[in-house]
């Protein structure tokens, strides 16, 4: 099989996230987030599994380092603890925790690895959410302190940083579902705060330019073309409506100024005077994750998706394709800045046996993603870079440690990495990449 063929400077890279491995949870004075309570709290997760310890990666960073320079990658990105940096949210701030992210961006570029930092993935200081968390307009003015402060002090050394990561998760899955931290079920709730979650991007944005922050500024978003399940108008309107709260809710009020409208859509937030103003600041690049598409049915039950090329060990479809239309689609619509997909992987039931890990759905699923990807780029899409999602098997949140999207095992008793043979396919196609 002929590999797809990339532009000579696209980057390569492996994505992870701060609570998902770093464990260290009561060291050197981190203080508690929002997913330290939802994890100790019981019945939230499987197995009532937490981050205390994950991968151990705030004592095993340098180890892991070398892991991605042994693969011949460019790229890392991560996401950066607010709690430990500042434990309460606001206030004072701690200086072993910042040294902790100037150490890793050090040994990351002493290796040859350009850092991409993301600001939030989730773990909302404690103390701020006891003040009301994303539901309080001012935790967008605490967000907007942190971004400065971290800005000034990596912005010289990092590639790029992004504000949020998925905001839709933090909205949704932790206000609405409740299946993540804080685990709030409040439909207006989820809408508020998606509000302030884009309003905190736009005044970090704005705040860390005005600073004199010198890296690429962003932001991630998750994001899957919604598919009818007929041609029913039925079908194709809630169609329509899931891209609207999906896709276009974080994408418009950025590009366009405004929330969607789309029937049946009737949930909409309170908007201040100028907010979609701070909003809307342009973007130097936009982080898009992709995993699967939405399938959307109106029958009872609704009808699943057909799932032709498989599932993942999520219950995901495997749908390659969906990634070259969402990009498409994208182009079509926003007048984008160069994209990273920033987050692209699959969870496997991964077994350790002698040694190795036979990881051959997680190669075909990445394979099939990559060639989508080539295509994208051909029709026209900036993408300026790749990075898998997970450099580790970590803490997959309620699923706790069931579910392993790494390239790299990660044997939980004893800290031991192990590459799966998925690393060792990356590792090659990236030189094989380099050597055309
Ligand atoms: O593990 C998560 C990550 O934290 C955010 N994006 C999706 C991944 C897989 O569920």
């Amino acid at each position: 099989m002929t590999d797809p063929k990339f532009p000579a400077d696209f980057l390569w890279g492996v994505a992870t996230s701060a609570y998902q491995i770093e464990g260290a949870v009561a060291e050197d004075g981190r203080g508690p987030s929002i997913w330290d309570t939802f994890s100790h709290t019981p019945g939230k997760t499987v197995n009532g599994d937490t981050g205390d310890v994950a991968c151990d990666h705030y004592h095993r960073y340098a180890q892991d380092v070398a892991l991605i320079a042994g693969l011949g990658l460019g790229g890392y990105r991560f996401s950066i603890s607010w709690s430990r940096c500042q434990p309460q949210g606001k206030g004072a701030w701690n200086p072993k925790g910042l040294a902790f992210y100037d150490r890793l961006v050090d040994t990351l570029l002493e290796r040859g690895i350009t850092p991409h930092a993301t600001l939030y993935h989730w773990d909302l200081p404690q103390g701020l959410q006891d003040e009301g968390g994303w539901l309080n307009r001012d935790t967008a003015l605490r967000f907007t302190d942190y971004a400065v402060t971290m800005g000034q002090r990596l912005g010289d050394r990092v590639a790029a940083i992004a504000t949020h990561n998925e905001p839709w998760c933090t909205a949704f899955l932790g206000h609405h579902s409740g299946k993540f931290a804080p685990g709030l079920k409040d439909p207006q709730a989820a809408v508020q705060v998606a509000h302030h979650l884009l309003l905190s991007h736009g005044l970090a944005l704005q705040a860390m330019r005005a600073a004199g922050v010198k890296a690429p500024l962003g932001i991630v978003l998750n994001q899957s073309p919604v598919t009818p399940a007929s041609g029913r108008a039925t079908d194709r309107a809630l169609a329509e409506r899931e891209y609207a709260l999906f896709v276009r809710w974080y994408m418009d009020p950025i590009f366009h100024k405004r929330y969607p409208t789309a029937s049946g859509v009737h949930l909409y937030p309170q908007v201040r005077e100028n907010d979609f103003d701070a909003i809307a600041q342009p973007l130097d690049f936009l982080g898009v994750n992709y995993y699967t598409r939405i399938w959307a049915s109106t029958d009872e039950p609704p009808q699943p998706a057909p799932a032709v090329q498989g599932v993942t060990d999520m219950g995901w479809e495997v749908y390659p394709e969906g990634l070259l239309e969402l990009l498409v689609g994208l182009k079509r619509e926003y007048t984008l800045p160069p994209i990273y997909i920033t987050e692209n992987g699959m969870a496997n039931a991964d077994r350790l046996v002698d040694g190795r890990v036979d990881d051959a759905p997680r190669i075909a699923y990445m394979r099939g993603h990559l060639e989508a990807l080539s295509r994208a780029i051909a029709a026209g899409v900036d993408v300026r870079g790749f990075f898998y999602w997970s450099l580790l098997d970590n803490y997959e949140w309620d699923s706790g440690y069931d579910k392993r999207f790494g390239l790299v095992h990660v044997d939980y008793a004893t800290q031991q990495r192990t590459l799966k043979d998925s690393a060792h396919w990356y590792r090659d196609f990236v030189a094989r990449q380099a050597a055309v």
